[in-house]
């Protein structure tokens, strides 16, 4: 079968998530005639998220799961699943309704009719936001972006969850996905030549818990480095030139 869009969904004990977000995914992309697959990413998890993406699968023969059982993560969960999507284009979401799934026909319309490379949803473009998130989470994510934007000024959220990709742009590079910033990695490393920012609005989770930990911070920290050492050490991409480029002159 040929799908137009891979979703992922990453999960980690999103038991009482999973079911809501494959239905919704499904409705959504049914609804924009986009034939999607969607690729469920778990690793091992040890509630019931396994046993209810297999008893869907039964009858929704367009869900898949892929069932990590080494170096566990978010990042390489979604490396992974960039890697065995059975589709070109494809797009990466939180699985709490944190990102609002009613906004993928829009990154898939972007990729697949303008020819964007990747594109961001991004809470800190205008019309972006986050609600209710403690003040601590909001200074350190600002923290985070910040930083980010010293590497690529030309993306206000370079570490958003949720961003969707032509996956050829990764042809050729090599990446080292560790913590939270998948599309950071992207940026930092593969051959993009379009992206584009679009407004989302970030809810925190309602069900289930966080699986956000301090060491997130020391990760970030340790891509910078890596993505610093690829561009002017290692020279295998001039992106952080490129994107002070795009910068300067916008
Ligand atoms: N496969 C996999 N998925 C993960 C892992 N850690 C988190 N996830 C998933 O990645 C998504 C984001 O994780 P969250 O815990 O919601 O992180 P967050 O959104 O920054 O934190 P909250 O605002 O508290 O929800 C969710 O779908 C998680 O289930 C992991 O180690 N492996
Ligand atoms: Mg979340």
């Amino acid at each position: 079968m040929n799908f137009d869009l891979t979703v992922i969904l990453p999960t980690f004990n999103e038991a009482e998530n999973i079911e809501k977000m494959v239905v919704t995914v499904d409705a959504i992309c049914k609804a924009h005639n986009i034939t999607e697959e969607i690729l469920v990413v778990d690793d091992s998890s040890n509630d019931s998220t396994i046993v209810i993406v297999k008893r869907l699968m039964d009858d929704h023969p367009f869900l898949h799961i892929l069932i990590r059982t080494q170096n566990p993560g978010l990042s390489p969960a979604l490396y992974d699943g960039i890697i065995n999507a059975k589709a070109d284009l494809v797009q990466c979401i939180d699985c709490d309704f944190s990102h609002p799934p009613e906004k993928i026909p829009v990154f898939y319309h972007l990729l697949k009719n303008e020819g964007y490379d990747m594109v961001i949803g991004s809470r800190y473009v205008k019309g972006g936001e986050v609600i209710n998130w403690p003040v601590l989470r909001m200074v350190l994510s600002s923290g985070a972006a910040l930083l980010g934007r010293l590497l690529i000024p030309h993306i206000k959220d370079s570490g958003s969850g949720f961003f969707a990709i032509n996956r050829n742009i990764l042809t050729g590079t090599q990446l080292s996905p560790r913590g939270f910033r998948m599309g950071f990695e992207i940026l930092g490393k593969a051959h993009w030549t379009r992206v584009q920012e679009i407004p989302i609005v970030f809810r925190d989770r309602e069900f289930g818990q966080s699986k956000l930990k301090g060491r997130i911070i020391c990760d970030f920290l340790i891509q910078c480095g890596s993505i610093l050492h690829y561009n002017f050490i290692a020279m295998k991409s001039n992106n952080i030139i490129r994107a002070w480029k795009l910068f300067l002159n916008s």
